[in-house]
């Protein structure tokens, strides 16, 4: 890394560190070879989509992968959520974390059902399973968790807490792909949970999701529900709308599920690269958000304490985006201060203290199977760079704010 003094920084106008931008979950891509033959059988087939045998042949594979009964493909994580809501008649009030990706609390709006915003754990940033029993009412008809970075929320808490409340409990496991819960695969747990197969996921179909559940007569309403609520040839039994995943989507999950194991691997080669690289840098802390489980490594995520790095997170973001490394605040804000939530619900800030410190300090770097072992330590030095010289750093960026004033 050439950076000897703060004025080679970026930020103050010298050449970034990287020409070519490193991007948080840039898509992982499998055998081009593959997709372009499946690709071709479909073409010669002239079978496109409406659940045609690539997308059948993939759910299948998925169930088995996940270890549970069914799994219905769907064109994205969204409709997959909404899919759900619907199919099992859920109304009134959704406990769900406000730290999250924005999409759950969207669907719940969309579909008139009013979301409630929990706070999450301290440690592990999932749902807090005790605020979560604090704010069932009788109008709350489920708990949504989200397995943030894989990290699986306490499943048995949070069944106890919707048992004794006779309400649905649903997962997104949108980040939790192969992560594992006392060795079991995400996917199985509640009564059902949805993935996101969007591109950035670490399993993708370019655009996709799947609900996944024990259930089937949930999965069967699901499939139907997916495309029309048709259930024959002319014959609708259900509200459903067209939320079916296409075969050419459907062939890149096939590919990507191929070459899962091997994305894995490099995945956590990088993550492990990082975690060395952070250690000992004061003021930045690496979330091992494994907890002992398999992981899917797809996610670097780091914590930024503004008191001992000297700088705070969103500096050391910009900081960073100048070098041509694009760092991400997932997730900020929490959802309950985004400005259609808080417009709406402009109490639901209460009792969000963890949501709120962690939002603020959370910063995930260009981790996942396409950032090599020498772009880590490259960035790993700047970030100890950065964290070393913080005081005039902030003096430099403080004056020039004064000098453009
Ligand atoms: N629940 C959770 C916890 C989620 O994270 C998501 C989706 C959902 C539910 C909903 O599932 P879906 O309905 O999406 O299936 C992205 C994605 O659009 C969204 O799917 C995802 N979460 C969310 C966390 O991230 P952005 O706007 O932050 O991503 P974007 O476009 O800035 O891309 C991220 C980085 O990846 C960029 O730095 C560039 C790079 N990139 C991206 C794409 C799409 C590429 O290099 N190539 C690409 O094709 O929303």
């Amino acid at each position: 890394m050439q950076k000897d003094s703060i004025w080679d920084l970026a930020i103050f106008g010298c050449r970034p560190l990287f020409t070519t931008p490193l991007h948080v979950n840039r898509p992982n891509a499998g055998s081009r070879e593959t997709f372009d033959r499946l690709v071709d059988g479909a073409w010669n087939n002239r079978m496109f989509t409406n659940n045609g045998p690539i997308s059948s042949e993939l759910e299948k594979q998925l169930a088995d992968y996940l270890g549970v009964r069914n799994c219905v493909l769907t064109a994205n994580g969204t409709l997959a959520m909404a899919l759900v809501l619907q199919a099992l008649g859920i109304r009134g009030e959704v406990i769900l974390p406000s730290f999250t990706f924005v999409s759950t609390a969207h669907v719940l709006e969309w579909a008139g059902i009013r979301p409630v915003f929990c706070d999450i754990d301290r440690d592990t940033w999932t749902i807090d399973p005790d605020h979560c029993r604090r704010l069932v009412n009788d109008r709350t008809a489920a708990v949504i968790g989200t397995h943030t970075w894989g990290t699986a929320c306490d499943v048995d808490a949070l069944s106890n807490v919707c048992a004794d409340a006779d309400i649905f409990l649903l997962f997104d496991a949108a980040h939790a792909f192969g992560a594992t819960r006392h060795g079991n695969r995400i996917g199985r747990f509640g009564d059902a949970e949805v993935f996101s197969f969007h591109a950035t996921k670490a399993f993708h179909c370019f655009e996709g999701g799947a609900v996944t559940t024990q259930d089937d007569d949930l999965a069967e309403k699901l499939r139907q529900m997916r495309n029309f609520g048709f259930s024959g040839y002319d014959q609708v039994s259900l509200i459903g709308t067209n939320a079916k995943l296409s075969e050419i989507h459907a062939a890149m999950g096939l590919v990507n599920l191929d070459s899962f194991g091997h994305v894995v691997e490099t995945s956590k080669s990088c993550w492990t690269a990082y975690k060395n690289g952070v250690d000992g840098i004061n003021g930045l802390e690496f979330r091992d958000h494994t907890h002992g489980e398999h992981s899917n490594y797809h996610y670097v995520v780091t914590e930024v304490c503004e008191e001992e790095f000297g700088l705070d997170r969103d500096c050391v973001v910009d900081i960073l985006h100048a070098e041509n490394i694009f760092a991400r605040r997932y997730f900020y804000p929490g959802v309950h201060a985004m400005q259609p939530y808080q417009t709406r619900y402009p109490e639901a800030g209460r009792d969000l203290d963890n949501t709120d410190r962690v939002s603020e300090r959370v910063m995930v770097l260009p981790g996942g199977s396409s950032v090599t072992g020498k772009e880590v330590s490259e960035t790993c030095e700047l970030l100890a760079f950065v964290g070393a010289n913080s005081r005039a750093i902030n003096e430099a960026l403080h004056s020039r704010k004064i000098r453009a004033v």
